[in-house]
């Protein structure tokens, strides 16, 4: 199982990121990791409840169970013993990496599971750009079993005007747009890749993304999404915002530490 980058994070990625929002990582994770990190998946698909807290998107078309680190050993040593949390840091330029959560989205073959246009920042406890998702593949990902697609440099729009979509009215500056509504805009980008088992996207807590249902009469989607906290998050509670199981709200403006949120690396 690499503990190390297998391939350095280069200048392309960093600029990728910066622009887009969004960046894919090849080959991030060996093939070791990615069979250990089936088995742990199969385990959490079996008996979600048992091994995490079920995401508001749980149900029969798709697994989706956060929290697993917590009380998993293999979820907690890739967090610990694997290179995504340098990869991450070395990407958005931070000096510092710490876990915030897990998230285990899977999809059977034949789900119709559709995830909406989204933004995460607007469901974080937390202000700062360093809030990033990346989303690690751990099967093949195509268009056909429902890859994460993503609204290229609409973060950049956010952070100029200040705009944070939400999930329903009332939340932050009202909902997300539609965007499968603006597929034909030319102003529009739309970015995503196809996937090998241990490649990975990274993007960032304002950028817009999309999943389609897994038309594959055989092959499942899975995704693990590790949601990290950088230099210059700190905490937002506000009413719409997730709760973090055993962490009580804490004063806004205060950066997030302790047993819940343990540095995963530093930069030397
Ligand atoms: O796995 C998916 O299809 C959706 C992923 C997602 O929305 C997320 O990681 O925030």
């Amino acid at each position: 199982m690499n503990r190390e980058l297998l391939h350095p994070i280069t200048a392309t990625h960093i600029q990728d990121y910066a622009r887009d929002g969004a960046v894919c990582i090849r080959n991030l994770l060996d093939s070791d990791w990615v069979a250990r990190m089936r088995l742990a998946a199969d385990r959490v698909i079996a008996d979600p409840a048992a091994h995490g807290k079920l995401s508001i998107s749980q149900g029969e078309t798709m697994t989706s169970v956060c929290y697993m680190w917590r009380q998993d050993a293999d979820f907690r040593d890739l967090l610990f013993h694997s290179p995504v949390a340098e990869a991450v840091g070395r990407v958005i330029g931070s000096r510092a990496i710490r876990i915030y959560h897990d998230h285990l989205f899977h999809k059977p073959p034949n789900s119709p599971k559709v995830m909406t246009w989204h933004m995460d920042a607007t469901a974080w406890p937390v202000s700062g750009q360093m809030a990033p998702n990346i989303w690690i593949a751990l099967t093949d990902v195509r268009a056909e079993n429902g890859r994460v697609e993503f609204l290229a440099g609409y973060h950049r729009y956010c952070v100029e005007n200040k705009i944070e979509h939400g999930f329903k009215e009332g939340q932050a500056s009202g909902p997300c747009p539609d965007f499968e509504k603006q597929r034909s805009d030319p102003d529009r980008k739309f970015i995503t890749w196809d996937l090998k088992a241990g490649d990975a996207v990274l993007f960032h807590p304002l950028t817009p993304h999309f999943s389609k249902g897994n038309a594959s009469t055989t092959d499942p989607r899975i995704g693990l999404a590790l949601r990290l906290f950088g230099d210059d998050v700190r905490w937002n509670p506000l009413p719409y915002k997730a709760t973090i199981p055993g962490v009580p709200e804490l004063p806004p403006g205060q950066a997030p530490d302790g047993e819940f949120f343990p540095v995963l690396w530093c930069a030397s």
